[in-house]
């Protein structure tokens, strides 16, 4: 067994009996009332998950199992020669708790290298869909086709459910699925946009490393694709690709169906799909400028245009968050650090943006949080590199995210979550209890 899954099979154990307790002792206390506002308005404030993989505090921002996002990326062993750790041992952090050591984090990146196989049958899924259909189709379909080899599945299927150690075959999907996820990516990528041309895997290189490799990347990009998929993975349980994946997991749905489904919530323009409407709104005003930086008036004037027809500013607002995302600022801090990106046109622009744009919003006086999230800022990153095909932009979001919503299933089954399953009630009765009927 892994020195990872021996190490998670100890704190499974350590934390169920704080779990059952909870549960069957203290089941009547209430976390707060729910109010007809929320019913309508998308549970949004309702406390009515759980999760340990991330906290996520309206003003300070994320905590990855109560690091923040410096002291994860400082605490974490780096890959040699770079300022940026291993995602592999970004991976056993979420799972565990623990940040791992070196050795720890070399064992995760070798077991990632023996599962990380993309299946032909999947190859073959992939080219058998329309080339021009959303990257995110391509990746969702992907990650379902695999469900035939889930572990979880076929022993479900045979007869050998155990509530106790089913985590364990969650686990295996868990990492057999987050393995491929970055070659199936590549794969996606390079067909699409790079004439059907292949790189293979580098087996010297990590995650991050060889993700960057096999889109054709260069050097440099290796730790945009670590800080990017770091970043990206998990923004406490209930933003729509975690909670669909939990979900559908609570179903004793396998972590294929689960997490394919998540996918599919990511794609959506209010989640994930922000990314590419940010790149596409910005390039837009650009092209409309002769390719020149607008003057602060111009700005505003676009800005108010997108309001004024009824459509969002893309990567502003948040559902919880109070202030600027700090994985905006950790973008932000790359590209001011980062040579040539700090004098960029696209960045400065995007820097404009933050420098106008909240006082618009507040203005307008409708959104309640003005400030930038992870989408403004992540786009002009990839731009600057190469990666310039903004469709695809979500997909290595839902990389990512992946490294959040597999670890929380795995612990869901763990603990043994109940399937999902709030209670509806009819308009009719929303009127008598505000007495208006
Ligand atoms: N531009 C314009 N209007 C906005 C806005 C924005 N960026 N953000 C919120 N609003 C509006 C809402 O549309 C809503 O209007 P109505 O009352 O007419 O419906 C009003 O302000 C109140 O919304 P809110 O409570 O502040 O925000 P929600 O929790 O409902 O929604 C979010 C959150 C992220 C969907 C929203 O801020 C938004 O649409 N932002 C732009 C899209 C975006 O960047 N999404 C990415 C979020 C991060 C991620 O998941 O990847």
């Amino acid at each position: 067994m892994s020195t990872l899954k021996k190490v998670l099979a100890e704190k499974i154990a350590a934390h169920r009996p704080r779990t059952t307790r909870l549960a069957k002792e203290f089941a009547d206390v209430s976390l707060g009332e729910s109010t007809i506002g929320q019913a309508i308005g998308g549970a949004r404030g309702i406390k009515c998950l759980v999760t340990d993989i991330s906290y996520l505090d309206p003003m300070e921002g994320i905590r990855f199992r109560g690091y923040t996002i410096p002291e994860t990326f400082a605490a974490l062993p780096k890959v040699p020669g770079s300022d940026y750790p291993y995602v592999e041992g970004f991976w056993y952090l979420l799972m565990t708790g623990d940040i791992p050591t070196m050795e720890q984090t070399l064992e995760v990146v070798e077991d990632w290298k023996s599962r990380s196989q993309v299946p032909q049958y999947v190859i073959d899924v992939l080219r058998a869909l329309p080339r021009d259909s959303h990257p995110m189709v391509m990746f969702s379909s992907a990650i379902l086709a695999m469900q035939r080899d889930s572990v979880f599945s076929n022993n479900y299927a045979a007869g050998k459910f155990n509530k106790m150690t089913c985590w364990e075959d969650m686990y295996e999907d868990s990492t057999n699925l987050m393995a491929k996820l970055g070659p199936i990516g590549a794969y996606i990528y390079r067909m699409k946009y790079k004439g059907d041309t292949h790189i293979d895997a580098d087996p010297d290189l990590d995650m991050g490393g060889n993700f960057a490799h096999m889109i054709g990347q260069s050097e440099d990009y290796k730790n945009v694709a670590r800080m990017y998929f770091i970043l990206h993975s998990d923004h406490e349980s209930g933003n729509v690709s975690a909670h669909t994946t939990h979900l559908v997991a609570s179903a004793l749905s396998d972590a294929y169906y689960a997490y394919s489904a998540g996918i599919n919530g990511l794609a959506g323009p209010l989640h994930g799909l922000a990314n590419e409407e940010v790149l596409r709104w910005t390039q837009n005003f650009m092209a409309k400028l002769g390719g020149e930086l607008p003057t602060e008036e111009q700005l505003k004037e676009a800005l108010w245009a997108t309001l004024n027809s009824g459509q969002v500013i893309p990567g502003y607002g948040h559902a919880v968050l109070r202030k600027t995302d700090p994985r905006y600022t950790s973008q932000r801090e790359f590209c001011l650090n980062t040579e040539g990106l700090k004098d960029y046109p696209l960045f400065k622009l995007v820097s404009m943006i933050f420098d106008v744009t909240p006082d618009i919003l507040v203005e307008q006086g409708k959104a309640k949080n003005p400030w930038p999230n992870v989408d403004a800022q992540s786009g002009v990153i990839q731009w600057y590199y190469g990666v310039t095909q903004y469709e695809f932009y979500t997909v290595l979001f839902g990389i990512g995210r992946a490294l959040g919503c597999l670890p929380n299933i795995t612990w869901d089954r763990a603990l043994g979550y109940a399937i999902e399953r709030p209670k509806s009630v009819t308009t009719d009765m929303l009127e008598a209890a505000a007495g208006i009927k």
